[in-house]
Protein backbone atom coordinates (compact mmCIF):
# COMPACT_ATOMS: atom_id res chain seq x y z
CA UNK A 1 0.00 0.00 0.00
CA UNK A 2 1.56 3.69 -1.01
CA UNK A 3 1.10 6.22 1.77
CA UNK A 4 -1.45 8.83 1.22
CA UNK A 5 -0.80 12.07 0.03
CA UNK A 6 0.71 14.87 2.80
CA UNK A 7 -0.93 18.88 3.09
CA UNK A 8 1.16 21.16 1.66
CA UNK A 9 -1.16 24.48 2.04
CA UNK A 10 -4.39 25.20 3.01
CA UNK A 11 -6.60 28.06 1.68
CA UNK A 12 -10.24 29.87 1.97
CA UNK A 13 -11.66 32.22 -1.39
CA UNK A 14 -14.28 34.42 0.00
CA UNK A 15 -17.07 34.96 -2.96
CA UNK A 16 -20.06 36.29 -2.93
CA UNK A 17 -22.40 34.50 -5.91
CA UNK A 18 -25.83 35.48 -7.22
CA UNK A 19 -29.20 33.20 -6.39
CA UNK A 20 -30.99 32.43 -8.97
CA UNK A 21 -34.08 32.75 -6.28
CA UNK A 22 -32.95 35.39 -3.97
CA UNK A 23 -34.34 34.18 -1.00
CA UNK A 24 -36.75 35.61 2.27
CA UNK A 25 -37.12 33.86 5.23
CA UNK A 26 -38.59 34.38 8.57
CA UNK A 27 -35.83 35.13 10.22
CA UNK A 28 -33.76 37.12 7.53
CA UNK A 29 -33.02 37.67 3.66
CA UNK A 30 -29.96 35.79 1.56
CA UNK A 31 -30.43 38.62 -1.37
CA UNK A 32 -27.14 36.16 -2.56
CA UNK A 33 -24.88 33.61 -1.29
CA UNK A 34 -21.68 33.74 0.94
CA UNK A 35 -19.32 30.68 0.33
CA UNK A 36 -15.75 30.11 1.11
CA UNK A 37 -13.96 27.60 -1.48
CA UNK A 38 -11.52 25.49 0.36
CA UNK A 39 -8.81 24.37 -1.42
CA UNK A 40 -5.93 21.83 0.48
CA UNK A 41 -2.72 21.30 -1.53
CA UNK A 42 -1.45 18.21 -1.43
CA UNK A 43 2.18 16.74 -2.19
CA UNK A 44 0.64 14.50 -4.85
CA UNK A 45 -1.13 15.58 -7.96
CA UNK A 46 -4.51 16.02 -5.81
CA UNK A 47 -6.21 19.25 -4.67
CA UNK A 48 -9.03 18.22 -2.17
CA UNK A 49 -12.01 20.78 -2.73
CA UNK A 50 -15.12 22.07 -0.93
CA UNK A 51 -17.21 24.49 -0.31
CA UNK A 52 -18.95 25.94 3.02
CA UNK A 53 -21.82 28.85 3.58
CA UNK A 54 -21.27 32.08 5.47
CA UNK A 55 -25.16 33.11 5.57
CA UNK A 56 -23.60 36.64 5.58
CA UNK A 57 -20.60 38.21 3.65
CA UNK A 58 -19.46 40.08 6.60
CA UNK A 59 -17.82 36.76 8.46
CA UNK A 60 -16.20 36.47 4.90
CA UNK A 61 -12.95 37.68 5.88
CA UNK A 62 -13.03 36.20 9.03
CA UNK A 63 -12.76 33.00 8.02
CA UNK A 64 -10.41 33.28 5.26
CA UNK A 65 -8.29 34.76 7.91
CA UNK A 66 -8.92 31.60 10.40
CA UNK A 67 -8.08 29.25 7.84
CA UNK A 68 -4.75 30.93 7.40
CA UNK A 69 -4.62 31.05 10.99
CA UNK A 70 -5.05 27.26 12.03
CA UNK A 71 -3.63 25.83 9.09
CA UNK A 72 -0.45 25.04 10.06
CA UNK A 73 -2.54 22.27 12.61
CA UNK A 74 -2.59 19.90 9.78
CA UNK A 75 -0.14 20.94 7.10
CA UNK A 76 2.64 18.18 6.84
CA UNK A 77 0.31 15.50 7.99
CA UNK A 78 -1.59 12.65 5.81
CA UNK A 79 -4.42 13.96 3.86
CA UNK A 80 -6.89 11.21 6.62
CA UNK A 81 -10.03 13.10 7.27
CA UNK A 82 -10.79 11.77 10.68
CA UNK A 83 -7.01 12.14 11.93
CA UNK A 84 -6.90 15.52 11.14
CA UNK A 85 -10.46 16.21 12.37
CA UNK A 86 -8.99 14.58 15.50
CA UNK A 87 -5.90 17.03 15.62
CA UNK A 88 -8.51 20.19 15.15
CA UNK A 89 -10.54 18.95 18.01
CA UNK A 90 -7.97 18.40 19.94
CA UNK A 91 -6.15 21.51 19.21
CA UNK A 92 -9.41 23.69 20.25
CA UNK A 93 -10.86 21.61 23.02
CA UNK A 94 -10.41 24.62 25.66
CA UNK A 95 -11.88 27.42 22.99
CA UNK A 96 -14.67 24.51 21.70
CA UNK A 97 -15.25 24.35 17.71
CA UNK A 98 -18.61 25.84 17.02
CA UNK A 99 -18.95 28.73 15.26
CA UNK A 100 -16.76 29.76 12.65
CA UNK A 101 -14.03 27.56 13.95
CA UNK A 102 -16.13 24.32 13.01
CA UNK A 103 -17.07 26.18 9.77
CA UNK A 104 -13.54 26.33 8.93
CA UNK A 105 -12.89 22.60 9.98
CA UNK A 106 -16.13 21.15 8.37
CA UNK A 107 -14.93 23.11 5.33
CA UNK A 108 -11.54 21.12 5.87
CA UNK A 109 -12.69 18.01 6.69
CA UNK A 110 -15.03 17.80 3.16
CA UNK A 111 -12.19 18.93 1.11
CA UNK A 112 -10.10 16.42 2.50
CA UNK A 113 -12.69 13.67 2.23
CA UNK A 114 -12.57 14.69 -1.23
CA UNK A 115 -8.78 14.74 -1.87
CA UNK A 116 -9.08 11.26 -0.25
CA UNK A 117 -11.72 9.88 -3.09
CA UNK A 118 -9.20 11.67 -5.84
CA UNK A 119 -6.67 10.28 -4.99
CA UNK A 120 -8.26 6.86 -4.82
CA UNK A 121 -10.13 7.88 -7.93
CA UNK A 122 -13.41 6.84 -6.20
CA UNK A 123 -16.37 9.44 -5.26
CA UNK A 124 -16.31 10.60 -1.75
CA UNK A 125 -19.91 8.42 -0.55
CA UNK A 126 -17.43 5.45 -1.67
CA UNK A 127 -15.43 5.84 1.01
CA UNK A 128 -18.14 5.63 3.21
CA UNK A 129 -19.05 2.18 1.91
CA UNK A 130 -22.09 3.50 -0.65
CA UNK A 131 -22.45 3.29 -4.28
CA UNK A 132 -23.93 6.71 -5.93
CA UNK A 133 -27.78 5.82 -5.82
CA UNK A 134 -30.13 8.62 -6.66
CA UNK A 135 -31.61 10.62 -3.96
CA UNK A 136 -34.90 12.17 -3.99
CA UNK A 137 -34.90 16.29 -4.14
CA UNK A 138 -37.24 18.82 -3.35
CA UNK A 139 -37.13 22.73 -4.33
CA UNK A 140 -36.58 24.66 -1.89
CA UNK A 141 -38.44 28.11 -1.66
CA UNK A 142 -38.30 31.27 0.55
CA UNK A 143 -41.41 33.14 1.38
CA UNK A 144 -43.53 33.09 -1.75
CA UNK A 145 -44.85 36.12 -3.48
CA UNK A 146 -48.00 35.10 -4.58
CA UNK A 147 -48.43 37.93 -7.58
CA UNK A 148 -45.07 36.27 -9.13
CA UNK A 149 -44.14 33.07 -8.18
CA UNK A 150 -46.80 31.09 -10.03
CA UNK A 151 -43.94 30.37 -13.40
CA UNK A 152 -41.43 29.50 -10.78
CA UNK A 153 -43.90 26.55 -9.06
CA UNK A 154 -44.52 25.58 -12.59
CA UNK A 155 -41.38 24.79 -14.28
CA UNK A 156 -40.18 23.34 -10.47
CA UNK A 157 -42.93 20.67 -11.23
CA UNK A 158 -42.48 20.96 -14.73
CA UNK A 159 -38.31 19.50 -13.91
CA UNK A 160 -39.73 16.73 -12.31
CA UNK A 161 -39.65 17.75 -8.39
CA UNK A 162 -41.67 15.69 -6.87
CA UNK A 163 -41.63 17.85 -3.52
CA UNK A 164 -40.99 22.00 -2.41
CA UNK A 165 -40.75 23.32 0.58
CA UNK A 166 -41.84 26.63 1.27
CA UNK A 167 -41.07 29.20 3.74
CA UNK A 168 -43.68 30.61 5.93
CA UNK A 169 -43.85 33.13 9.14
CA UNK A 170 -43.27 36.44 9.28
CA UNK A 171 -46.29 37.66 9.50
CA UNK A 172 -49.73 36.31 10.16
CA UNK A 173 -51.21 33.07 10.07
CA UNK A 174 -53.39 34.87 7.09
CA UNK A 175 -50.71 35.17 4.93
CA UNK A 176 -49.19 31.89 5.88
CA UNK A 177 -52.54 30.05 4.73
CA UNK A 178 -52.85 32.14 1.38
CA UNK A 179 -48.97 31.29 0.50
CA UNK A 180 -49.53 27.25 1.09
CA UNK A 181 -53.29 27.58 -0.46
CA UNK A 182 -51.46 29.06 -3.42
CA UNK A 183 -48.60 26.59 -3.95
CA UNK A 184 -50.95 23.58 -2.88
CA UNK A 185 -52.91 25.24 -6.24
CA UNK A 186 -50.26 25.55 -8.26
CA UNK A 187 -48.44 21.98 -7.63
CA UNK A 188 -51.56 19.82 -7.44
CA UNK A 189 -51.99 17.02 -5.05
CA UNK A 190 -49.42 14.79 -5.85
CA UNK A 191 -46.36 16.80 -5.11
CA UNK A 192 -45.26 16.97 -1.21
CA UNK A 193 -44.94 20.47 0.56
CA UNK A 194 -42.81 21.06 3.19
CA UNK A 195 -43.25 23.90 5.43
CA UNK A 196 -40.27 25.90 7.30
CA UNK A 197 -40.82 28.52 9.70
CA UNK A 198 -37.42 29.48 10.36
CA UNK A 199 -37.73 29.52 14.08
CA UNK A 200 -39.97 32.01 14.07
CA UNK A 201 -43.13 31.16 16.74
CA UNK A 202 -43.48 29.89 19.96
CA UNK A 203 -45.32 26.53 20.78
CA UNK A 204 -48.63 27.93 21.59
CA UNK A 205 -48.61 29.86 18.04
CA UNK A 206 -46.96 26.86 15.97
CA UNK A 207 -50.08 24.76 17.01
CA UNK A 208 -52.27 27.09 16.41
CA UNK A 209 -50.51 27.73 12.60
CA UNK A 210 -50.37 23.81 12.06
CA UNK A 211 -53.83 23.78 12.57
CA UNK A 212 -54.99 26.42 10.21
CA UNK A 213 -52.64 24.28 7.13
CA UNK A 214 -54.13 20.94 7.86
CA UNK A 215 -56.17 21.35 4.83
CA UNK A 216 -53.47 21.30 2.46
CA UNK A 217 -51.95 18.20 3.49
CA UNK A 218 -48.18 19.61 4.43
CA UNK A 219 -45.53 16.96 4.70
CA UNK A 220 -43.44 18.43 7.64
CA UNK A 221 -43.25 21.92 9.88
CA UNK A 222 -39.39 22.76 10.46
CA UNK A 223 -38.10 24.85 12.52
CA UNK A 224 -41.17 25.92 14.07
CA UNK A 225 -40.00 27.21 17.52
CA UNK A 226 -36.14 28.79 17.98
CA UNK A 227 -33.13 26.10 17.32
CA UNK A 228 -31.99 25.88 20.61
CA UNK A 229 -35.58 25.12 22.24
CA UNK A 230 -35.48 21.35 21.90
CA UNK A 231 -38.12 21.14 24.86
CA UNK A 232 -40.41 23.43 22.69
CA UNK A 233 -39.67 21.65 19.50
CA UNK A 234 -40.65 18.34 22.00
CA UNK A 235 -43.89 19.91 22.96
CA UNK A 236 -44.87 20.76 19.21
CA UNK A 237 -44.46 17.52 18.10
CA UNK A 238 -46.34 15.92 20.55
CA UNK A 239 -49.48 17.41 19.28
CA UNK A 240 -49.03 18.26 16.35
CA UNK A 241 -50.39 16.03 13.68
CA UNK A 242 -47.73 16.87 10.88
CA UNK A 243 -44.48 15.95 11.87
CA UNK A 244 -41.59 18.13 13.15
CA UNK A 245 -38.35 18.42 11.20
CA UNK A 246 -35.22 20.12 12.24
CA UNK A 247 -31.40 19.78 12.66
CA UNK A 248 -30.05 22.53 10.22
CA UNK A 249 -28.89 24.66 13.24
CA UNK A 250 -27.23 21.66 15.09
CA UNK A 251 -23.68 21.76 15.79
CA UNK A 252 -21.38 18.89 15.91
CA UNK A 253 -22.53 15.13 16.84
CA UNK A 254 -22.73 16.02 19.93
CA UNK A 255 -25.50 18.95 19.04
CA UNK A 256 -27.24 16.47 17.51
CA UNK A 257 -27.28 13.49 19.79
CA UNK A 258 -28.78 16.23 22.80
CA UNK A 259 -31.61 16.94 20.20
CA UNK A 260 -32.16 13.45 19.30
CA UNK A 261 -31.96 12.40 23.17
CA UNK A 262 -34.46 15.29 23.99
CA UNK A 263 -37.14 13.65 20.96
CA UNK A 264 -37.26 17.16 19.43
CA UNK A 265 -38.45 15.56 16.33
CA UNK A 266 -40.02 13.41 14.28
CA UNK A 267 -37.53 13.54 11.29
CA UNK A 268 -33.72 15.26 11.50
CA UNK A 269 -32.44 17.37 8.97
CA UNK A 270 -28.24 17.44 9.81
CA UNK A 271 -26.11 20.61 7.55
CA UNK A 272 -22.97 18.96 6.62
CA UNK A 273 -21.35 21.78 7.70
CA UNK A 274 -22.84 22.45 10.95
CA UNK A 275 -22.39 19.19 11.57
CA UNK A 276 -18.71 18.83 11.24
CA UNK A 277 -18.18 17.87 7.53
CA UNK A 278 -18.57 13.69 6.47
CA UNK A 279 -16.67 12.92 9.83
CA UNK A 280 -19.43 14.58 11.68
CA UNK A 281 -22.28 13.65 9.16
CA UNK A 282 -21.52 10.21 9.41
CA UNK A 283 -21.68 9.57 13.23
CA UNK A 284 -25.21 11.20 13.01
CA UNK A 285 -26.25 8.72 10.13
CA UNK A 286 -25.38 6.08 12.52
CA UNK A 287 -27.23 7.23 15.54
CA UNK A 288 -30.22 8.18 12.37
CA UNK A 289 -30.24 4.14 11.89
CA UNK A 290 -30.16 3.35 15.14
CA UNK A 291 -33.65 5.62 16.29
CA UNK A 292 -35.11 4.58 12.66
CA UNK A 293 -35.25 8.43 12.09
CA UNK A 294 -35.69 9.60 8.44
CA UNK A 295 -32.83 11.90 7.46
CA UNK A 296 -32.66 14.79 5.17
CA UNK A 297 -30.05 17.61 4.27
CA UNK A 298 -29.53 20.99 4.37
CA UNK A 299 -28.47 23.18 1.66
CA UNK A 300 -24.92 21.80 -0.08
CA UNK A 301 -26.79 19.87 -2.65
CA UNK A 302 -23.33 18.18 -3.86
CA UNK A 303 -22.09 17.18 -0.52
CA UNK A 304 -25.30 16.18 1.01
CA UNK A 305 -25.58 13.50 -2.11
CA UNK A 306 -22.80 11.44 -1.52
CA UNK A 307 -23.50 12.04 2.37
CA UNK A 308 -27.02 10.71 1.88
CA UNK A 309 -26.11 7.68 -1.03
CA UNK A 310 -24.13 6.43 2.24
CA UNK A 311 -26.95 7.06 5.11
CA UNK A 312 -29.25 3.97 5.77
CA UNK A 313 -32.30 6.21 6.52
CA UNK A 314 -31.67 8.73 3.72
CA UNK A 315 -34.94 10.61 3.03
CA UNK A 316 -34.75 13.80 1.52
CA UNK A 317 -32.10 15.91 -0.48
CA UNK A 318 -32.56 19.96 -0.44
CA UNK A 319 -32.20 21.19 -3.66
CA UNK A 320 -30.69 24.66 -3.05
CA UNK A 321 -28.39 25.27 -5.58
CA UNK A 322 -26.49 27.98 -4.29
CA UNK A 323 -22.73 26.88 -5.67
CA UNK A 324 -23.47 26.04 -9.27
CA UNK A 325 -22.39 29.64 -10.36
CA UNK A 326 -18.91 28.78 -9.24
CA UNK A 327 -18.82 25.19 -10.53
CA UNK A 328 -17.74 23.94 -13.65
CA UNK A 329 -20.45 21.43 -13.46
CA UNK A 330 -23.40 22.07 -11.18
CA UNK A 331 -25.43 18.78 -10.10
CA UNK A 332 -28.54 18.29 -12.10
CA UNK A 333 -32.15 17.05 -11.36
CA UNK A 334 -33.01 13.99 -12.84
CA UNK A 335 -36.07 12.28 -12.46
CA UNK A 336 -36.67 13.94 -9.12
CA UNK A 337 -33.50 13.19 -8.44
CA UNK A 338 -29.92 14.24 -7.74
CA UNK A 339 -27.06 11.33 -7.76
CA UNK A 340 -23.49 11.83 -6.37
CA UNK A 341 -20.12 11.56 -8.99
CA UNK A 342 -16.84 11.32 -8.55
CA UNK A 343 -13.93 11.20 -8.29
CA UNK A 344 -14.21 12.75 -4.90
CA UNK A 345 -17.21 15.02 -4.88
CA UNK A 346 -16.72 15.53 -8.32
CA UNK A 347 -16.68 19.39 -8.81
CA UNK A 348 -14.53 21.72 -9.44
CA UNK A 349 -14.20 25.53 -9.31
CA UNK A 350 -14.89 28.00 -12.86
CA UNK A 351 -12.13 29.63 -11.93
CA UNK A 352 -13.29 32.48 -14.25
CA UNK A 353 -16.70 32.87 -12.34
CA UNK A 354 -14.46 32.49 -8.98
CA UNK A 355 -12.60 35.79 -10.24
CA UNK A 356 -15.49 37.32 -11.03
CA UNK A 357 -17.47 36.33 -7.22
CA UNK A 358 -14.38 37.10 -5.35
CA UNK A 359 -14.27 39.84 -2.75
C1 LIG B 1 -32.27 28.01 5.05
C2 LIG B 1 -31.99 29.08 5.83
C3 LIG B 1 -30.90 29.86 5.55
C4 LIG B 1 -30.09 29.56 4.50
C5 LIG B 1 -30.37 28.47 3.71
C6 LIG B 1 -31.46 27.70 3.99
C7 LIG B 1 -33.47 27.20 5.39
C8 LIG B 1 -33.69 25.89 4.71
O1 LIG B 1 -33.78 27.13 6.71
O2 LIG B 1 -34.00 24.95 5.41
O3 LIG B 1 -33.64 25.86 3.49
MG1 LIG C 1 -34.79 25.38 7.25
Amino acid sequence: MTDLPVIKDIRLTPVVVPLARPMRTASGALPDCALGLIDIETDADVVGQAYIFAYTPRVLRALESLTEEIKDVVIGKSIAPEERFGDFQATFRLLGIQGLLGMVIAGIDMALWDALGKSMNEPVCRLLGADPRPIQAYDSYGLLDISADQEALEQTVARGFRAIKIKLGGSDVAEDVARTAFSRGVVGPDVQIMVDYNQSLDVSEALNRIERLAEFDISWIEEPVPAEDLEGHRAVKEASHVPVQTGENWWFPAGATQAINAEASDYIMPDIMKIGGFTGWIQVADVAKSKRLPLSSHAFVEQSAHALAATPTAHWLEYLDKARPILVHGYDLVDGCVTARGPGLGIAWDQEAVNRYRI
